[in-house]
């Protein structure tokens, strides 16, 4: 079943909610203040049912200029418009802001109902219906109906009515495949239920049950229920008036503007960029820094425009902006937006958002322009690409990638299997991405990490891994690992516990290197129980350094010599012969003291002490008083 959303648009006192009350019977200036001073204040619901069951929702909105704040909350999820003109006073400055409000947001089409017809002369009318004409000129309502009616005689609201429908009939369905998103235009408590949002189902489905999270504030929250049409509901889908009951919120956390979506769908920024053009008739140029207020969605938000391209933008030219806004907004690329100035409140013009929390550039630096005509004019796969590229080496989340693109879910996930398929993507793994690009990159700056290294450092076996990410300008973990994983099965580089080499990569001793590390491994061999320190040991084969002499070390990375404490190092041998020793009188015995071990090894303190802590420290042993007993025993 198809939902189709009519806003009303037109000047104040034109006579739209009075239209709408003879369409629907409904009232839509609902609040006391809309009452007593016979104004539309706030936006006001309405809809129609036909026979057949379609049924047709209207927003109705205030044609007050102080109000244009919010006509544009409701106009934000419309499919039609309404444009009302009273047939006495014809096109007054509300009928020409609405229409290019409408225009700037891409509505497809709609009608005029040209109303109050009783109070106007035949003549004068046509001459009203010239001035429409003219008016709709080039507009999205170029050819549109133009419906005579009023509200008191009756006449022309059969008509209008049937217009209407045969619009909505017309109008083209909304598409599932995007994300779940429902601009909030209204929030207040019900008794018993607590806190309900209402807006237009901008996209996707809600289901009752279905967790959501409400975007900017990141409140987390659960579709508790679900109304349509006052009747409450299982599920509700795109374009359809619907009203949240949000479970566990409170009413003072929301507010209108905010977005109601699954939780992690949305980035909100307080950076975006887009495609930016200003009316024929704004009253002056824009120039780069002047403060707007960006509408977008339901949400008004202050905000400077940098230009990219340009100092000023003259009215009827379209460039490219980067919006920096004073707090954070929720929409998706491809969302139309307002902008109106600051003083006077007027609307000056608007756009296609390109990227929402987009990567920083030098401003005007004709790498953002280059980045922002790729966005707006590129193929959907160099779009993607694109945003692929700026992730650089870190790539990127699908659900990121879902925020930043103007793609639906199944559309994204086609053009990454496209990507990966053509080469120019690589996956990480099923929710992580990267571009070709900045793989090929990252591999070629971890051979050259790995060369140089092993260029310092030719008696090393290898470099530690996490030295090696981090080297690599702290690689992303998942990217990082895929990357070695790949370089590994292509035997481009080996990894050794947490060691990794080129395979090309092989320790080549001199004679008189080979003769120290051979005489230092015979030596801890023979001395087993009680071996000499490093210096000693080294000094012994006329060769002065510590533990960290690169010979030394050569054995430990080995593990032919093992690290008991600090300066004390055994043979590998030596050490296993000695654990077999302590095992075995354990076994026997039960315990050990550390006159015991004296006794069982033949050596002093110097070497018992620090060999009983080395095997608790394996966990071999267990500590209890002064003995040690097999752990587990
Ligand atoms: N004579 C006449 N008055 C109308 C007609 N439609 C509305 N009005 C009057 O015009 C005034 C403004 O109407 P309203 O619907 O509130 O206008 P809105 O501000 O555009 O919503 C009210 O006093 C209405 O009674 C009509 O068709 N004929
Ligand atoms: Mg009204």
């Amino acid at each position: 079943m198809k939902h189709v959303v009519i806003g009303t648009a037109g000047h104040i006192d034109h006579g739209k909610t009075s239209l709408v009350k003879a369409l629907t019977g409904t009232d839509t200036d609902r609040l006391p203040e809309e009452k007593a001073r016979g104004i539309t204040i706030d936006l006001g619901f309405a809809f129609l049912e036909e026979p057949d069951g379609l049924t047709v929702e209207i927003v109705d909105v205030p044609g007050h200029e102080r109000f244009v704040k919010n006509m544009l909350a409701g106009v934000g999820g419309i499919d039609l418009a309404m444009l009302v003109i009273a047939a006495d006073e014809g096109v007054m400055p509300q009928t020409r802001e609405h229409l290019a409000i409408c225009s700037l947001l891409r509505i497809k089409a709609g009608l005029v109902a040209l109303t109050k017809t009783d109070l106007a002369e035949p003549d004068w009318l046509e001459l009203v219906k010239d001035d429409v004409r003219g008016l709709l000129e080039r507009t999205f309502l170029a050819d549109c109906p133009v419906v005579p009616v009023s509200v008191k005689s009756g006449e022309g609201l059969t008509d209008l009515r049937r217009a209407l429908t045969d619009l909505a009939r017309a109008a083209p369905a909304r598409a599932t495949d995007q994300t779940a998103r429902l601009p909030i235009d209204r929030v207040f408590t019900v008794r018993g239920f607590g806190t309900v949002v209402t807006g237009t189902l901008a996209a996707g489905r809600f289901a009752v049950e279905d967790r959501v999270e409400i975007y900017p504030r990141g409140v987390q929250s659960r579709v508790r229920g679900l109304q349509v049409h006052g009747h409450a509901v299982e599920r509700a889908s795109a374009g359809q008036r619907t009203a949240v009951n949000l479970q566990g919120v409170e009413r003072a956390a929301i507010e209108r503007g905010d977005v109601v979506a699954p939780p992690g769908a949305l980035l909100p920024t307080t950076l975006a960029d887009a495609t930016l053009e200003l009316l024929d008739d704004a009253p002056r140029p824009l120039k780069a820094r002047d403060r707007v207020r960006f509408h977008v969605g339901t949400q008004e938000v202050m905000a400077r425009v940098l230009l990219v391209d340009r100092p000023a933008l003259e009215p009827g030219e379209t460039s490219y902006g980067r919006f920096r806004l004073e707090a954070p907004v929720v929409a998706l690329p491809g969302d139309r937006f307002v902008i109106r100035s600051y003083s006077p409140i007027v609307t000056i013009g608007g756009g296609t958002l390109l990227g929402v929390a987009p990567p920083r550039f030098k401003r005007k630096a004709p790498a953002l322009l280059a980045h922002l005509t790729l966005l707006d004019q590129g193929t959907p796969a160099q779009v993607l690409e694109e945003h692929l590229k700026q992730a650089g080496p870190a790539g990127a989340r699908a659900a990121d990638l879902r925020a930043r693109t103007p793609f639906g879910p199944e559309q994204l996930k086609e053009l990454l299997d496209e990507g990966v398929k053509a080469g120019s993507v690589l996956a990480v793994d099923r929710e992580w991405y990267l571009h070709r690009e900045a793989n090929d990159k990252l591999r070629a700056q971890t051979i050259a990490l790995l060369e140089a290294f092993h260029a310092d450092n030719p008696l090393r076996g290898g470099i530690s891994r996490e030295e090696l990410r981090s080297r690599a300008g702290n690689a992303q973990e998942r990217v990082f690992s895929q990357l070695l994983a790949g370089l590994e099965v292509e035997g481009v580089v080996k990894s050794e516990r947490d060691q990794v080499r080129l395979s090309s990569h092989a320790i080549k001793l001199s004679a008189e290197q080979q003769r120290v590390v051979d005489g230092l491994e015979a030596d801890y061999r023979r001395s087993g129980a009680a071996p000499p320190s490093p210096e000693e040991a080294l000094g012994r084969h006329g060769v002065k350094g510590n533990e960290r002499h690169e010979l030394y070390q050569l054995l430990v990375a080995d593990r032919r010599l093992i690290r008991v404490k600090e300066g004390l190092f055994f043979h590998a041998e030596a050490l296993d012969g000695i654990q077999r020793a302590v095992v075995g009188h354990l076994r026997q015995h039960g315990e050990i003291g550390p006159s015991g071990i004296k006794d069982l090894l033949g050596v002093s303190r110097k070497y018992a002490i620090p060999l009983l802590e080395y095997f608790d420290a394996q966990r071999i042993t267990v500590r209890q008083g002064e003995h040690r007993v097999l752990r587990g025993a």
